[in-house]
């Protein structure tokens, strides 16, 4: 297991108890200057992405589930993957003057006004999962989730080791959404670790979209206009299952005659990893909820916080993926 032990300094971090930021007065910002609120009395208002995979299912069902088990009322929007319904649902927490916003931006640019008029009305906003690209970084008080480069570079790293007999390697890339942190982050990690050998040559690299539609309507067409591919390197697993059932449709043996490499490992993704249709899995955790309640109570005890939390995470071989999959959580 190659665990990266980051996230650490930050738990310890949230447990900083003193006098900081977020502990704002007016409506809408937790605790007070005469002190907390009461847990049971915070409002918080998420604003997720969509359901568009294993994955994003599984993050929303794991903050649900902490909220509920910390008593805070959550509310919760799905905004079909559309930025224009993040934003409305944004406004609509700040009109009900909730304590805290959280949310997983769709894309990284196009948050700096709704933004600004959540700090206007003094509540905080986290971050969590994706971040967004601004040059204003007091419009979120942290972002919670995931180093998306560092996945590219495993998922590279991988790769490098796999193929270090090949003389050429051609690499068909199923990227996620368009704009996307997860999208852009682990595009530029994987280029960077391949990018080092001129034999590992991405053919063709299209969005999926991060889901198994998309990846398989993809590589449907990647099949029929590049006859030789050796690898498909997708975004996650969900674009991943999607090109296996492509590559079958074309009477090709995923996991041998291509190879798979995905990031997420949730369930369905893992199976196909013990049964040797993937390849490589990098983790990428949806269990935030926790951590999420964690920051809005410690912001709420006028605690502060690490500006950026990085989640522990691992990756799976074919044996690593069979033993873990009985007790995997998602
Ligand atoms: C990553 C997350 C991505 C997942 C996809 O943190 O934003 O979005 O990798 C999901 O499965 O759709």
């Amino acid at each position: 297991m190659n665990k990266k032990l980051i996230s650490i300094a930050a738990a310890g971090a949230l447990l900083i108890g003193l006098a900081g930021c977020a502990s704002g007065t007016d409506a809408g910002s937790g605790g007070d200057a005469s002190g907390p609120k009461p847990v049971d009395e915070l409002v918080v208002g998420f604003a997720q992405v969509g359901a568009e995979s294993g994955w994003r299912t599984a993050n929303t069902k794991d903050i649900q589930a902490a909220f509920a088990d910390a008593d805070i009322d959550l509310k919760f929007s799905d905004a079909q993957q559309k930025q224009e319904n993040q934003i409305k649902a944004i406004r609509s927490y700040i009109q009900q003057g909730v304590d805290y916003i959280a949310f997983s931006p769709v894309v990284e640019t196009g948050w700096d006004a709704v933004l600004n008029e959540a700090k206007a009305a003094g509540i905080p906003v986290v971050l969590t999962d994706r971040a967004v690209d601004s040059k204003d970084d007091s419009l979120y008080v942290t972002f919670l989730g995931s180093d998306f480069i560092e996945e590219g570079k495993k998922a590279g790293d991988w790769v490098v080791e796999e193929f270090a007999d090949a003389d050429k390697v051609n690499i068909v890339q199923l990227e996620g959404t368009t704009g996307a942190a997860p999208a852009i982050d682990r595009a530029e990690g994987f280029a960077e670790v391949i990018g080092a050998d001129d034999k590992f040559e991405i053919v063709a690299s299209q969005t999926g979209d991060f889901t198994r539609a998309g990846g398989k309507q993809v590589m449907e067409a990647m099949l029929k206009s590049n006859p030789d591919i050796d690898l498909v390197y997708a975004h996650n697993d969900d674009m991943g299952l999607g090109a296996i059932e492509a590559i079958e449709a074309a009477g090709l043996v995923p996991g041998e005659d291509i190879k798979i490499v995905t990031v997420d490992a949730v369930k369905d993704g893992m199976q196909a990893l013990a049964d040797g249709k993937i390849n490589f899995i990098v983790e990428c955790s949806p269990l935030l909820g926790k951590q999420l309640v964690d920051v809005i109570t410690t912001l709420n005890d006028g605690g502060t916080v690490e500006k950026r939390i990085v989640t522990e995470e691992t990756t799976f071989t074919q044996e690593q993926a069979i033993e873990a999959l009985p007790t995997r959580q998602y």
